[in-house]
């Protein structure tokens, strides 16, 4: 297996980070391509933690790293993490590191723009991490984005700004901000220019000699399938594809370079922000998940709710995004239980449904019928082979890929590295 796509198959913090992190000692190669410092991927190396949001967790190993044309790039946040990283030993040159010189740039204004929207909307908020992922990726599609390439073209750059603001002002009057001139957006990003040009580049030339010489590349993605502007629960979703196909359109190759897309999910469910989630449970089962799965986002420190494993869900997800197999993490989250219960359909108005329907009033109305099945009372935590795992939690991993019609590649049961069962 060469080129792999790792992408969430829930909503996102499955667990990429690791398993990232796990194949990229086997990758030449590590692509980013949607998202932007939305995403936070926590990565446990020896005794140290890092924790990216931008960066491809490649980088921790010194493998090369692209930021595809589909990621949404704040400039600031960028080199802010460069420099943590290199309080951590490190170093980011541009020879490791590549950024997509037709990306699209988040300025303070999406910043702004999103985290006012959300203040308005009340109880009404999608629950965005703030970052103005949303307004960007808007601009972006309307046209008139700001990108990587546009920094180094400083005569052409004040029609752009301008262009933008003629639509961003008057949105920012409604809301109460302060209107901008150009130079005040354009100061800022003229200082910083010096800093990032140097990282910018055609990745897709990158890629297209990496595929030329059989290196392997590794995708890796932000988010998770239920995320998705197209198939996740809209409106309560980020502002991106997050599935498999979007790693060759959001980098620059051609869908046949990716060979196989590993899905990751985790032994229960997990979502931060709003929107619908059948099986969350808001009781001291749920807590427990919380506690013991240590459910706070790595960008935000917000908690995430939890409930139990959704089948329906990621039998949705493996469908489709095109998954060939699941790596499952945080099954030792589940030790301890009497019980475990699976969600294998819903119900609606009567109706019993083996898909996750469209309507935002139908998603927010679904019940969950569940399977129940014994659990275990062994620790799982740290097996590094089948054998080592108690029978009932082989069979709990049973019953998921017999529901969700995907084989479990990889299990995961901690956060190191090692602690990683390969199944098949
Ligand atoms: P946005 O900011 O526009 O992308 O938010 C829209 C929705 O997408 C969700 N979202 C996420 N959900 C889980 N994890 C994410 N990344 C961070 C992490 C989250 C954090 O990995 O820990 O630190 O809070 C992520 N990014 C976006 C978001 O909650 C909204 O529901
Ligand atoms: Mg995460």
């Amino acid at each position: 297996m060469s080129n792999v796509a790792v992408v969430g198959a829930q909503w996102g913090d499955e667990g990429k980070g690791k398993v990232v992190d796990w194949l990229s000692e086997r990758a030449d190669m590590v692509v980013r391509y949607q998202g932007g410092h939305n995403a936070g991927h926590t990565l446990v190396v020896g005794d140290k933690t890092y924790k990216l949001s931008l960066l491809p967790s490649g980088v921790v190993r010194g493998k090369k790293s692209l930021i595809g044309n589909g990621v949404v790039v704040d400039p600031w946040a960028l080199l802010d993490e460069i420099d943590r990283i290199a309080t951590q030993g490190v170093t980011i040159t541009p020879e490791v590191l590549r950024l997509a010189d037709n990306a699209s740039l988040i300025l303070p204004i999406h910043r702004n723009l999103d985290q006012a929207r959300e203040v308005a909307a009340g109880p009404a908020r999608i629950g965005t991490t703030g970052r103005g992922i949303g307004p960007a990726y808007e601009d972006k599609v309307a046209r008139r984005a700001i990108r990587v390439c546009d920094l180094a073209e400083p005569d052409t750059l004040p029609a752009k700004v301008e262009r933008l603001l003629a639509h961003h002002n008057p949105l920012r009057r409604g809301l109460g901000s302060d209107e901008l001139t150009a130079e005040e957006v354009m100061a800022p990003l003229q200082e910083l220019a010096p800093r990032l040009l140097p990282y910018a580049a055609p990745v897709w030339r990158d890629l297209d000699a990496a595929r030329r010489a059989g290196k392997r590349i590794l995708f890796e993605g932000a988010q998770g399938t239920m995320l998705d502007v197209d198939h996740g629960t809209y409106p309560f979703v980020t502002s991106s594809n997050t599935l498999a196909g979007q790693a060759a359109v959001g980098s620059g190759i051609g869908p046949g370079a990716i060979q196989y897309v590993l899905g990751i999910t985790k032994a229960y469910t997990t979502r931060v922000g709003s929107g619908p989630f059948p099986t969350e449970l808001e009781d001291a089962i749920g807590q427990r998940l919380g506690e013991r799965g240590r459910e706070f986002g790595t960008v935000t420190g917000r908690a995430r709710r939890c409930g139990w494993f959704d089948a329906v869900m990621v039998r949705q997800a493996v469908k489709v995004g095109g998954i060939d197999g699941i790596a499952l993490t945080k099954l030792d989250v589940l030790d301890g239980f009497d019980e475990l219960k699976i969600c294998t359909g819903y119900r609606l108005d009567g109706d019993t449904l083996d898909h996750f329907p469209a309507g935002m009033g139908a998603q927010a109305r679904v019940e969950p019928i569940y399977e129940t099945i014994p659990g275990w009372q062994e620790s799982t935590q740290g097996a590094r082979s089948w054998a080592d795992l108690p029978a009932a939690a082989v069979k709990y991993v049973r019953r998921l890929e017999e529901l969700i019609e995907a084989p479990v590649a990889l299990l995961s049961t901690s956060p190191q590295r090692d602690d990683t069962i390969l199944v098949h």
